[in-house]
């Protein structure tokens, strides 16, 4: 690597020609990797062995195009966007390299040659799990897209040494393990010693003269070195490369040689260790405040590092810092990097010497900040004491900011001492808090939610008073997902049949999928097209059976629901369903009951108590309908353990109902409810998030919507409507959560689930009792719709058919064109 990177004219690759890409020469090459980078023979190489090599041989392709990509945009001077994310949920990246590279059946028959399959390389690689759920598999399928779109961008992150936690259940309970990811080395990361940056902590501030004005200095107490790794990312057809820059924490002085020679070895180490911890765990926790000072930390410490990169940068190429805005946009994911916002204020006036109004014009015209949550538990707040202690600059800065907001405020809109105390960066209502959403739209010149309902609900609510401040901040840009992974390589057999019908044209224009609608009239087509989803089904059928020896039928309904586990998402109303359902057959056996299997799969935070009740439950109902003879296999229950970006690629295929049943007006977008209907499924699903465009792009035929709408939930809460009198008008939920509070599925702890079973009887703030009958009724007229399967595969053809709009390359497009104003370097 440094071969390439060293060279005197830096940009041009060591090989002159353009490779070749035949089964012969990559044969060779792998063999060359396994012999040289690993030192095996082909003999002696472990399937490991091979995993690694292959990823190697490709890597050198990726690096090619990656420097080129680089030095376009270098000689171009086009604008780069840097995405600021705390979390990059990327999974595994050969398959999609190889992919994307078009290189599938020549790697295919280069391991093929050494009785080595793809298939089961590929599984070897363990999943970059760097995120939690939504929000970090958002960021990925944005570097994937915007490297497939030819945008110049930088993701910047945190090389978590363990990413989330592996789940495992014991004893019916989820027990988290630490991942190790990193175990067996990281092909794809490049780590660059010389881009390092120090970061400080603590300490005082004073102030110099510099020149008759006073200048702030910032002498921090604790000093930690942020080192960057960097992964290329390959788009569409190997066209262009992006960065994946992500910081990992090292002691400035590793060993403190003194103590060392002194005979003080662990004393020695003490400062690595504090340093490292930094980045050593992903934090858990996608709902609720971690407000731990190590989150605090992480925060700044991957703030900091990438506004100094991207200020290096910047001076690298221009004369001075006042047209950065020109020549960046950076976009805040969620208010997690929000302490940029001063970082990049006190950077540019404390060390680089701007004034202060001029560095808050460049600050504001440089970020912009997307929203993805509106749960109050989950808006990040700190503590002013701890912030004071750990960034006293920046907490001088926010003060200042503070108060010249509030100024403008009061001076030009004549806002009453309400509508500033809402505005105010500062929550002084418990115990002084520093409110960084606040923080993070203030220093933003565009805000966005992520679909229309969202982005409609911040104006109303979080953000009403700031949207009155400035009206023309904030705007929609609803989420999509990248075909390339979540339909071209997780669904090779449905990619097949939709080029066989439309040609393969909307590879490239993905919009074209368009014109696969017409063929949800075609019997033979819809017949071929439910072929792919049986045998997808048959895939995680085998899945479950070797995993929890249940055996599913693949001529059932495969009913899904896989997400993180969270009261807002309603996986509790689903499972009551299950439970009512199952004792309606029990009752009726006459009735020809349509046979379903419901799928679970998901993670709970760790401290999140209502959230693991809800798995346990899951397990518990699981096993007794599953082992109920009475039931005769017309109804499963499945939990699937550690879902994950892997487990995702095989289980979006495999649905052919989709949950999407979060409390409406309480899930911002939602993206596996893209995925999922992307690949044929029918959802059935509240009006929230983005359910409510694909309502718009389906057709209302096309998608099966039930429930109390968000002002309608609203008003239920304001009126502080419970549940009770909806559990008494419904026997079936009745007597479902009789059955799960008096123990009928846990009778080793028969008030087991007592708590969770009041709070729908009593507050119902979710509103499961309100919505329950709304859901059994269209769940019962998707067992209708199933008994018509010209009709059920009709809609399940047009699902996939009318789903282009919710590509990534949409949503990248959109941001790029009235967010960022960057476009493609090529
Ligand atoms: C905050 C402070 C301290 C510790 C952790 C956090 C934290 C971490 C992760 C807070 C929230 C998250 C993740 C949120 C998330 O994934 N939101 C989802 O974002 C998706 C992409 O926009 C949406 O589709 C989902 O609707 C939204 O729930």
């Amino acid at each position: 690597m440094s071969a390439i990177a060293k060279m005197p004219n830096g940009t041009r690759t060591l090989k002159s020609e353009p490779r070749r890409n035949d089964a012969d020469t990559l044969a060779q090459e792998i063999v060359e990797k396994l012999t040289y980078a690993i030192g095996k023979t082909t003999d002696a190489a472990r399937l490991h062995d091979w995993e690694y090599a292959t990823a190697l041989a490709v890597r050198d392709r990726i690096i090619d195009q990656w420097l080129t990509s680089n030095r376009q945009t270098r000689e171009s001077g086009a604008k780069r966007v840097c995405y600021l994310s705390m979390e990059f949920l990327i999974g595994r990246l050969l398959r999609d390299a190889i992919s994307n590279l078009g290189l599938t059946e020549q790697v295919r028959e280069a391991l093929g040659r050494y009785g080595v399959e793809l298939d089961l390389v590929e599984l070897l690689e363990p999943d970059a799990a760097l995120g939690n759920g939504g929000l970090g598999r958002l960021a990925a399928c944005f570097m994937e897209s915007m490297a497939s779109l030819g945008v110049p961008g930088f993701g910047y992150g945190i090389r978590y040494e363990h990413g989330f936690f592996r789940q495992e259940i014991v004893d019916g309970a989820q027990v988290e393990l630490p991942e190790t990811w990193l175990q067996h080395g990281n092909p794809w990361e490049i780590e660059r010693q010389e881009r390092s940056f120090e970061i400080g902590f603590g300490g005082k501030v004073t102030t110099v003269d510099d020149n008759g004005k006073p200048r702030f200095v910032w002498r921090p107490a604790e000093r930690v070195l942020a080192v960057a790794y960097d992964t290329p990312v390959i788009g569409w057809r190997g066209a262009h490369a992006n960065t994946l820059r992500l910081w990992g924490a090292q002691a400035l002085d590793p060993i403190l040689l003194d103590a060392f020679n002194s005979g003080d070895h662990v004393g020695a180490l003490l400062e690595s260790n504090r340093a490292e911890a930094i980045t050593r765990v992903l934090y858990p926790a996608d709902s609720h405040q971690a407000g731990q000072e190590l989150r605090l930390r992480q925060e700044y410490f991957f703030s900091s590092a990438s506004l100094q990169d991207i200020i290096r940068r910047h001076l690298a190429l221009n004369d001075d810092l006042t047209n950065l805005a020109d020549k960046v946009a950076i976009q805040l994911n969620d208010t997690h990097p929000a302490v940029s916002v001063a970082e990049l204020m006190r950077l540019l006036v404390d060390v680089h010497g701007m004034d202060w109004d001029a560095a808050w014009t460049v600050t504001r015209e440089t970020f912009s900040y997307t929203n993805h949550t509106l749960l109050p538990e989950a808006l990040e707040t700190w503590p002013v004491q701890l912030f004071e202690r750990l960034l006293p600059r920046q907490m001088q800065i926010i003060y200042a900011i503070n108060a010249q907001i509030i100024q403008g405020a009061r001076s030009e809109r004549d806002f009453s001492g309400e509508e500033i105390a809402a505005i105010s960066l500062i929550d002084e209502n418990n115990g002084r808090r520093v409110r960084m959403g606040q923080l993070a739209f203030v220093g933003s010149h565009t805000v966005n939610g992520v679909s229309g309902l969202h982005t409609e609900l911040m104006k109303e609510t979080v953000f009403h008073d700031l949207h009155k401040l400035y009206p023309d901040r904030i705007q929609n840009k609803t989420n999509g997902v990248t075909p390339r992974r979540w339909l071209f390589q997780s669904n090779p057999g449905l990619t097949d049949l939709v080029s066989d019908a439309i040609g393969e044209g909307f590879k490239d224009d993905f919009n074209r999928l368009g014109e696969l609608d017409r063929f949800a009239e075609d019997a033979s087509f819809r017949e071929r097209f439910a072929a792919v989803k049986r045998v997808n089904k048959e895939r995680l059928a085998t899945l479950v059976e070797e995993r929890l020896a249940i055996s599913l039928d693949p001529d059932a309904i495969f009913d899904i629901q896989v997400k993180r586990i969270h009261e807002y998402k309603r996986q509790f109303l689903n499972i009551i369903e299950a439970v009512a359902l199952y004792e309606q057959i029990r009752a009726h056996p006459e009735i020809d009951w349509t046979p379903r299997v419901k799928i679970f799969a998901g993670k709970a935070a760790p401290s999140y108590v209502q959230a693991k009740q809800i798995i346990h439950l899951a397990g518990d109902v699981s096993r007794v309908i599953n082992s109920d003879p009475a039931v005769r296999n017309l109804l499963k229950v499945v939990f699937v353990p550690n879902y994950n970006v892997s487990l995702a690629e095989i289980i979006m295929p495999a649905a052919d109902i989709s949950e999407q049943i979060s409390t409406a007006g309480l899930e911002a977008s939602g993206t596996g409810n893209m995925k999922f209907a992307l690949n044929g499924a029918l959802t059935i699903g509240t009006l929230d998030g983005a359910n409510v465009e694909m309502l718009e792009h389906l057709g209302e035929e096309n998608i099966f919507i039930f429930g109390l709408k968000a002002d309608e939930v609203a008003e239920r809460r304001a009126r502080g409507v419970g549940g009770q009198e909806a559990v008494s008008e419904q026997p079936l939920l009745r007597s479902a959560l009789d059955s799960i509070a008096s123990g009928v599925f846990s009778p080793d702890a028969p008030g087991r689930y007592a708590s969770l079973v009041d709070a729908v009887r009593d507050r119902d703030w979710w509103m499961i009792a309100a919505d329950f009958r709304a859901y059994w009724d269209t769940q019962r007229q998707l067992d209708a719709l199933w008994t018509d399967r010209a009709r059920w595969d009709e809609i399940s053809v047009r699902n996939t058919a009318r789903m282009a709009w919710f590509s990534a390359d949409r949503t990248i497009g959109e941001y790029a064109r009235d967010i960022w104003r960057a476009g493609p370097s090529r």
